[in-house]
């Protein structure tokens, strides 16, 4: 456990090995895994290894992770899928955040709904 680790943190736990996830990709900094319950073909979770409640505390104490999740993300994108997809930060309950360690949210493989 590191000092950013937050110990009854679901997502930490994946981090740290300690529950098992299905890992596609990984850096030093953000690991990726497939979502247990998939909402299109290409459904994978993009975490950062260190304990961020939600996307803009992650954004504000370290913009370079956040870019670099998205660049993990991206390079995802290409590897399992065709390089097209959705990224997703549900932040707060509201927006049906559940699990409080910031992800995203990283959908492919199908035409996806829009939004309006
Ligand atoms: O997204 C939280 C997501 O986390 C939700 O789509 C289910 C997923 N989830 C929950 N437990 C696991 C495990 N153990 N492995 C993989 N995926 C998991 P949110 O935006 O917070 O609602």
């Amino acid at each position: 456990m590191t000092s950013t680790d937050s110990p009854d943190c679901l997502f930490c736990k994946i981090v740290a090995g300690d529950i098992p996830a299905d890992v596609v990709a990984s850096s030093d900094t953000a690991i990726a895994f497939r979502d247990i319950a998939p909402k299109a073909p290409v459904h994978v979770l993009v975490v950062p290894k260190e304990h961020y409640p939600d996307v803009p505390a992650f954004a504000a104490s370290d913009p370079e992770g956040l870019a670099s999740l998205i660049a993990l993300a991206d390079g995802v994108a290409s590897e399992v899928a065709d390089g097209q997809y959705r990224l997703v930060f549900n932040t707060g309950p509201k927006a049906g955040q559940s699990v409080f360690h910031v992800h995203a949210h990283l959908l492919a493989g199908a035409d996806l709904p829009g939004f309006a």
